[in-house]
């Protein structure tokens, strides 16, 4: 995710970290360079001239120069300005009336019938009972595409195929939401390449039939800034109350992101970050803000952790470290686990630095390892794994064959399998002994 402005925004940190007094000469031309990055990203150029501005005013204040590690300052000043130009704080949905409506608007392909499953996904985990209506009526295959997603998810879907009037459906989906005890009705609206009278007509009406307390822009993060303009027409003919960001885990430049929510003053509401239907995350200004700088976002990690693995597997799991228990069933448990929480170069990158790590590395061979692990341990029997000093030659071979590798490559992995038992035996001496101490944080060492 904004891997380019990301690594230039580094590059501008390192010199600014080391500089002892502030001067306007002497960060004049980081500033520059700051610019240069952020339009570069395709950030609006006025977006940029105020980001700029500020970021200046407030470096040459009293506070920044004052400080002992001024450079420092500066980079915690383009941290919250960057929040600032981002929305602040999460902004939430409001969906008070019961059934509440949803429409979901955007230009044709920026994702508003996956993001309308993903929203409807997102609202059932809230407790919310959810109805998505297809009120494309110009594709076919748009009714076929949200049907299939419904179906998927579990989550009832209205469709009529063969009605064109978008009102005729909307007052039928209302009904059908009111027999299904529906608290959400979810408007996945038609797309055009371009945005045109026509289009904007019909959303309008749609709109003052079914008065939706929210209208939300779907918008490709990969548009850049010419998302701003799309932005301001819908706005105008709509007056959206939001924007979901899609497609964030492509490699865009971050116009788009950084430039809406300054010209259009509406908040972006959510991000979509995968193709799949769970790849979808409140949006959090200050998380943002932190990952386009480089600092990780290990507040999302971690919830996206909580979300994948419970309470209780984590403490019986760290008891079985504890105890040297832990064996290879666990390990199995433990790798279907870490891909339960996407791929792993979406984790490291939310790590702080994460995108400098994985710089020139490529971690689909790990991640071809881990699939590897996961074949050999599957390939033995509930004993095997619960005892792998059970694992003689003959039942190595057998294994090995099973899963499509070399004897040697079972052995290797099982080695390292050892060292890893060994190391946390080490490890949880190391935590009792600090324990006894009254020293580190209980978890630590997890
Ligand atoms: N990688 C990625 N792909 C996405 C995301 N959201 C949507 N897509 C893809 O974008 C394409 C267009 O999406 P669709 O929902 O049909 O767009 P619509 O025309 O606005 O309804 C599809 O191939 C989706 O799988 C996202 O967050 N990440
Ligand atoms: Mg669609």
């Amino acid at each position: 995710m904004f891997d380019s402005l990301t690594g230039k925004l580094q590059n501008v940190f390192k010199n600014l970290r080391g500089l002892g007094k502030i001067s306007e000469d002497n960060i004049s031309e980081s500033l520059r360079e700051v610019r240069m990055a952020l339009l570069d990203a395709d950030v609006n150029f006025k977006v940029v001239k105020d980001f700029l501005d500020k970021v200046k005013t407030k470096a040459l204040g009293q506070e920044v120069i004052q400080s002992v590690h001024p450079g420092q300052q500066i980079i915690k000043v383009i941290h919250e300005e960057l929040v600032a130009l981002l929305g602040s704080s999460n902004a939430e949905l409001e969906l008070k009336q019961s059934p509440a409506s949803l429409m979901m608007v955007g230009l044709h392909g920026s994702g508003k019938t996956t993001s309308s499953g993903k929203l409807a996904r997102w609202l059932q985990k809230q407790n919310r009972r959810p109805l998505l209506v297809g009120a494309d009526v110009y594709r076919p295959a748009a009714m076929d595409q949200i049907e299939k997603i419904g179906q998927q998810l579990n989550i009832p879907v209205f469709i009529k195929k063969g009605e064109t009037d978008v009102l005729e459906i909307a007052r039928l989906a209302q009904a059908q939401a009111r027999a299904l005890n529906c608290d959400v009705i979810i408007f996945d609206t038609a797309g055009r390449l371009q945005i045109d009278e026509p289009l904007v007509q019909e959303l309008v009406r749609l709109r003052d039939l079914v008065k939706p307390e929210e209208i939300l822009l779907v918008v490709d993060a990969a548009t850049g800034q010419e998302a701003v303009n799309v932005a301001t027409h819908f706005d105008q003919a709509l007056s959206i109350t939001g924007a979901i960001l899609t497609k964030l885990d492509g490699d865009a430049r971050g116009g788009a992101a950084l430039s809406l929510r300054a010209v259009t003053n509406k908040p972006i509401k959510f991000g979509g970050v995968g193709e799949k239907l769970d790849d979808f995350e409140p949006f959090h200004p200050e998380r943002m803000a932190s990952r386009i700088l480089g600092m990780g976002d290990v507040v999302s990690l971690v919830e996206r952790a909580a979300e994948a693995v419970s309470e209780e597997d984590a403490r019986k799991l760290e008891e079985k470290m504890r105890k040297g228990q832990f064996n290879l069933e666990d390990f199995l448990e433990q790798l279907r686990q870490i891909k339960k929480l996407g791929s792993l170069e979406s984790i490291v990158s939310m790590l702080p630095g994460g995108g400098e790590m994985l710089k020139g590395t490529d971690l689909s061979r790990q991640e071809k390892d881990f699939a590897h692990m996961e074949a050999m341990v599957c390939a033995m029997t509930l004993e095997e794994r619960r005892q792998p000093g059970i694992l003689n030659a003959s039942r190595r071979k057998r294994i090995a064959k099973g899963s499509g590798v070399s004897v040697a490559e079972l052995n290797s992995m099982l080695n390292r399998f050892n060292q890893m038992q060994q190391m946390m035996k080490k490890l949880s001496k190391f935590q009792k002994a600090f324990g006894r101490m009254g020293g580190l944080p209980p978890g630590l060492m997890r």
